[in-house]
């Protein structure tokens, strides 16, 4: 008898658990585009557009190294519209294939839905770990049991001993777990950023964005110039490229934003890891070297690996620990809607428009647009988790739930109410004026407090800060915070209320 070893579409890595075991003479190995995955949330189009092409690129991948591959492309036959009908109708068509082996997927929805499959087909379904993590689910439940607060910077230096990165015997490289003092500089004006790593479709990718241009137009996001690597080798390239340019400037300048540069000294290769392209520990070696051979300074080496092996490991761990109660927390009763601005830039906050536009143009935006643009906007206007989490899901093309959810419901949002981030990542217009360009380029004044052309992220803030107090106040870390709240006046306070109120009534949430 034999096998039916499905690779989902962020699976894309030759030694992926479902394969392990895998006999390469009698087992079919299934992958297929589906209309499920593609619209449980209006994904990019290039996000869509990047996954059906590497997945096709692959299969053929997999095929060359000798395994029997079946390949459904997306079509319009809505009957077998789902993983589950892909894999039924295999089986219903194969009568000599009795099980199914696939590693678990990186999102709830899907874990459940998978649970059910081995009743409905009525044969052995096994579900194996991923192993393309360093910590595994159990570890991290482990390291969290007992444990009052889970806090990342312990997380991480676990990590550091478990894998030896930058280490020197039992202490740290350098003499400090974290260097993210070095990294807050703004990018000062005579400084330019460096040419980044982009390439250009074949015949393969070609045909996965006229299939998507075709089928997906009414989902978000640009499709034309499309430059990302869909093969394993293209996010090599990619990958040595950053280590050998971008690397010595990551540290430096990995907190700020500029007018019109959507990539500042970020990797851009979450997209690649994600679905399996490249792998965490192979990057952070490589990071590692370059500082042992002095080519990048240890700041940015070490702020890089603590991405990789501190917050991306425990944000993973974080999910699987909390769901599935974890998406429904709503932790400051936030309620509105998502500004239509988040679908289509158009406003005349020039922090926000830029973020936005450049996530539509690339299916990407780095970290601090992500945290203290959109992310700080929402939180502070009081968005609803949920639209939260589906705009974030939606409009990034490394977005899976395993890894979005904890960063906005935990990191951005404060949703959690403290499981990810020991106080809420609120912030005025003056943050955003410290690390960017954006302000002096904006209609709106950011020294402004309220009034006629007051920056809405400093009204906002207060009003965020006001009407939580009951629930934040408490936490040492606002204590500063809630002491210059005191410090307003009645009139003050009642500016900053009506500014915030008027503000969200006119962009209609
Ligand atoms: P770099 O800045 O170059 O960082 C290097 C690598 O570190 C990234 O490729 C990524 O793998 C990892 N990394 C960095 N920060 C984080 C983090 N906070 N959590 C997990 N991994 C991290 N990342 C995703 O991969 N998918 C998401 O859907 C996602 N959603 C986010 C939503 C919000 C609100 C926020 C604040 C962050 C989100 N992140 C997400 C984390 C981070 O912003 C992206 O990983 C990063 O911007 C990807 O760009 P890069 O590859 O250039 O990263
Ligand atoms: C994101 C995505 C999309 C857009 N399409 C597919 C698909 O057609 N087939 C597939 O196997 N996977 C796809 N994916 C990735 C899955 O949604 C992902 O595997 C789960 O969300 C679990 O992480
Ligand atoms: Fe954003 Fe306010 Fe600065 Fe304009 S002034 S760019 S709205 S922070």
């Amino acid at each position: 008898m034999a096998t039916i070893r499905l690779v989902l579409g962020d699976q894309l890595s030759l030694n992926i658990s479902s394969l392990s075991d895998a006999d390469k003479d009698n087992d079919l190995i299934v992958m297929a585009e589906v209309h499920d995955e593609a619209t449980y949330v209006r994904h990019h189009k290039k996000k869509i557009a990047f996954l059906f092409a590497a997945m096709r690129q692959h299969a053929e991948a997999l095929r060359g190294e000798g395994y029997s591959v079946r390949y459904r492309k997306i079509s319009d036959d809505m009957d077998a519209d789902s993983l589950k009908a892909v894999v039924r109708a295999y089986l219903s068509d194969n009568s000599d294939i009795d099980r199914v082996v696939v590693t678990k997927p990186g999102e709830w929805r899907l874990l459940e839905d998978m649970q059910t499959w081995s009743d409905a087909f009525g044969c052995d379904v096994e579900l194996r770990d991923d192993n393309r993590f360093l910590c595994s689910e159990e570890t991290f439940r482990e390291w969290a049991d007992g444990r009052k607060e889970l806090r990342m910077e312990y997380f991480y230096r676990e990590m550091r001993r478990k894998t030896g990165l930058l280490m020197e015997g039992d202490d740290p490289a350098g003499g400090e777990w974290n260097y993210d003092q070095d990294n807050r500089k703004k990018l000062p004006k005579s400084k330019s950023t460096p040419a980044r790593w982009f390439t250009s479709p074949d015949e393969i990718d070609k045909g996965a964005i006229e299939d998507v241009a075709e089928r997906f137009d009414n989902h978000f996001g640009d499709l034309d110039s499309f430059s990302f690597a869909t093969k394993r080798a293209g996010a090599e390239e990619a990958r040595d490229h950053f280590m050998e340019n971008i690397l010595p400037g990551f540290g430096d300048y990995q907190d700020a934003m500029a007018m019109d540069e959507p990539w500042m000294w970020h990797s851009i290769l979450s997209m690649y890891l994600n679905c399996g392209l490249l792998e965490p520990l192979d990057l952070c070696e490589r990071a590692e070297e370059e500082w042992k051979n002095d080519r990048a300074p240890l700041n940015a080496v070490e702020g890089f690996i603590r991405q990789i092996i501190g917050w991306r490991e425990y944000v993973r761990g974080v999910y699987w620990l909390k769901m599935p109660d974890y998406k429904d927390m709503n932790a400051l009763n936030a309620s509105r809607d998502l500004p239509d601005f988040y679908w289509t830039g158009d406003t005349d906050m020039t922090c926000l428009s830029q973020a936005v536009r450049q996530t539509k143009e690339n299916a990407y935006a780095h970290h601090i647009q992500r945290l203290m643009i959109t992310g700080n906007f929402a939180l502070i206007a009081g968005i609803h988790p949920d639209h939260v989490n589906e705009w974030y899901m939606a409009v990034y093309a490394d977005a899976y739930e395993w890894v979005e959810l904890p960063n906005t419901h935990g990191m951005a949002i404060y949703a959690d109410g403290g499981v990810v981030a020991s106080k809420p990542y609120a912030s005025s217009g003056a943050y955003i004026n410290r690390m960017s360009d954006y302000c002096s380029n904006c209609a709106y004044d950011v020294r402004k407090k309220t009034g006629e052309g007051a920056c809405p992220f400093n009204y906002l803030y207060w009003d965020f800060i006001a009407r939580n107090a009951d629930q934040l106040r408490s936490n040492g870390r606002m204590g500063l915070i809630y002491a210059n709240l005191e410090k307003k006046s009645d009139e003050e306070l009642e500016a900053i209320k009506e500014n915030a109120e008027g503000y969200l009534k006119s962009i209609g949430i």
